[in-house]
């Protein structure tokens, strides 16, 4: 392993990261910062013995099949992997490591304000006092929907999904749960959260679901027509996991007809399009993937991915290194 590696970082990152990377090893950014082509993203992952990539680049099988020999570890900067073909780089002997833990709490933020913002119309309001036709106060303006006492169904406990449950129970809601494996008691107690080992039943149950799960071929559409169709009229679905968690096309005729009652999306299947049905609804609160974007987040992400480097530098097994089906 080269003692000073050299670097592909297919963004731009916070300057006091990209200080630090540039004297650790030979690194280099794409100064354009923006999504690099496919042709540039197999040129850059034949030219460097670290790749670092972020969610607006698709690792394909091919791309790392086609990879020179020199590439042997793929540092993404980002938690969810789904954008990387594992199964291709294991193959190839290639690590991938991620940067889990450091935007937890920040995600769950962005979460928790979309689980306040749909029911109390907040991104509405805000919409009819800029454009000027705010007439004064009325006794039933803007009503929207308490959120107190309502019960809130998580769709992946994991670290975010447990973040959330925190917040939410502070703010008043219950906390219900279905992940792939239960809880420990004593979690479960801490959070106050019930588990339901069945997803349709939960929600039926709830009244506001979180998604908070990992990306993958289990979770592709988890949230489909059919499954839309079980949950009240009146409950909202917030995602700010991976857009393709959800169907879309379902999605948005359940919104429109009134299937559920809105949502608050920060992810979609196709970024950065988003679907003009979506933008003509008013019952939703999207916003352009930024669970994540906060200096400190960003400057987190960017600390991991530099951890990650130097202990495999050093020969070490990185601190998240990412095995295959595990995000
Ligand atoms: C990141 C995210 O901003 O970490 C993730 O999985 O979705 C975002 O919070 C993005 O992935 C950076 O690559």
């Amino acid at each position: 392993r080269p003692a000073r590696p050299s670097v592909i970082v297919t963004r731009r990152l916070p300057a006091a990261v990209e200080a630090r990377m540039a004297d650790l090893f030979d690194a280099s950014f794409n100064k354009e910062d923006k999504p690099l082509t496919r042709a540039e993203l197999s040129d850059a992952m034949s030219a460097c013995d670290v790749f670092v990539p972020t969610v607006t680049d698709t690792i394909y099988a091919g791309l790392i099949r086609g990879a020179g020999e020199r590439l042997r570890l793929i540092a993404n900067f980002g938690a969810g992997t789904d954008h990387l073909d594992l199964a291709a780089a294991r193959q190839k002997g290639i690590v991938v490591t991620n940067t889990p833990g450091v935007l937890t709490e920040d995600t769950a933020d962005l979460v928790m304000a979309l689980i306040l913002a749909v029911p109390r119309r907040l991104a509405e309001g805000e919409k009819v006092l800029r454009a000027g036709q705010w007439a004064g106060w009325a006794p039933t303006g803007l009503e929207g929907h308490s959120v107190t006492g309502k019960k809130l169904g998580i769709l992946g406990m994991g670290r975010i999904g447990r973040a959330v449950a925190k917040r939410a129970r502070a703010c008043g809601l219950k906390i219900h749960y279905h992940n792939r494996e239960r809880l420990p008691a004593n979690v479960e107690r801490r959070l106050g959260a019930k588990y339901w080992p069945d997803l349709d039943a939960m929600l039926a149950a709830i009244d506001v679901l979180t998604i908070n799960a990992p990306y993958s071929r289990e979770t592709h559409h988890m949230i489909d027509a059919r499954r839309l169709k079980l949950m009240k009229s009146d409950a909202y679905l917030i995602n700010a996991a991976r857009g393709s968690i959800v169907d879309q096309e379902a999605l948005i005729g359940a919104l429109q007809t009134g299937t559920i009652a809105g949502a608050g999306l920060d992810v979609f299947p196709d970024e950065p399009n988003v679907d003009p049905r979506l933008l003509r609804l008013s019952n939703v609160v999207l916003l352009p993937h930024m669970g994540s974007a906060t200096f400190e987040g960003r400057v987190g992400m960017g600390n991991k991915v530099i951890a990650n480097i130097r202990a495999w530098v050093d020969g070490h097994r990185p601190p998240d290194q990412v095995l295959e089906g595990w995000a």
